[in-house]
């Protein structure tokens, strides 16, 4: 899969691409990630990218010529099959798994990077989708497009081990990960719980549903709305809540 990002700070992104498993599905050539700065489309010979607003007000606003020819020549240079253009702002649709299983189905993704000072309104005639990472303000889009290349590049097969992918089809089921220990049994007082000692798998599979079940209902009981319940879990929710 294909990632470009359009943005005025490409250095942001050169540790983060390199550590851990994106590093290694970059080295391995199962992402690709490619950087174009923005400022390398100024119009005019001093690199000017933004300019004061109309109307006034303080601030900035990235102009919009620099970026649409930037976009315009990323564009030309993609040769997938299909190519989602996105731009990072807060006031984007909300990113959830299941927007990130969407964006999965693309072959490319273009991202722009938002800018915290604003960026100019015609600008937007040229994305397909705008996308948030929640509700709170970042200085600038470029942690956001860290984000979706991360949670978008692990759905590719191959990026992620066996066991991790189940992870995600966990959180797609609704629940909370059950709790995980590893040595020692014992630490300052604290136990591991008998079960997981046990070898009982039968029992270790039954114990982690329910502690992800009850886990889920105690720090975000809005998942169960949409959760994949079994009729066992259900009375175990009843059992837990004593009540439907
Ligand atoms: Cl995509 N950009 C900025 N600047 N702030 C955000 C965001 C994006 N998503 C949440 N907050």
């Amino acid at each position: 899969m294909k990632f470009s990002v359009l943005t005025l700070f490409p250095d942001f992104f050169s540790s983060p691409l390199s550590q851990s498993i994106i590093g290694r599905a970059i080295e391995k050539g199962l992402l690709e990630v490619s950087l174009h700065n923005i400022r390398d489309y100024a119009q005019d010979k001093h690199g000017t990218v933004d300019d004061t607003p109309y109307g006034g007000g303080a601030g900035m606003v990235l102009r919009v010529e620099p970026v649409v020819s930037c976009l315009d020549a990323v564009k030309k240079g993609c040769h997938a099959e299909s190519t989602l253009t996105i731009l990072t702002t807060p006031q984007g649709v909300r990113l959830d798994q299941r927007l990130v299983e969407e964006l999965a189905g693309y072959q490319a993704l273009i991202i722009l990077c938002g800018r915290y000072e604003g960026i100019d309104e015609r600008t937007r005639a040229f994305v397909d989708m705008e996308v948030s990472i929640g509700d709170y303000i970042l200085t600038g889009g470029e942690i956001a497009a860290l984000v979706l290349i991360d949670s978008v590049g692990r759905l590719v097969p191959g990026v992620v081990g066996q066991k991790d992918s189940l992870k995600t089809e966990s959180f797609t089921t609704g629940l909370l990960e059950y709790p995980q220990y590893t040595r020692p049994p014992e630490f300052r007082g604290m136990r591991v719980p008998e079960v997981l000692l046990s070898g009982h798998h039968q029992e270790i599979r039954r114990w982690r549903r329910r502690e992800s079940i009850k886990r889920t209902l105690e720090r975000r009981p809005d998942l169960l709305d949409s959760a994949e319940l079994t009729e066992e879990d259900i009375r175990f929710i009843k059992e837990l809540t004593g009540k439907g």
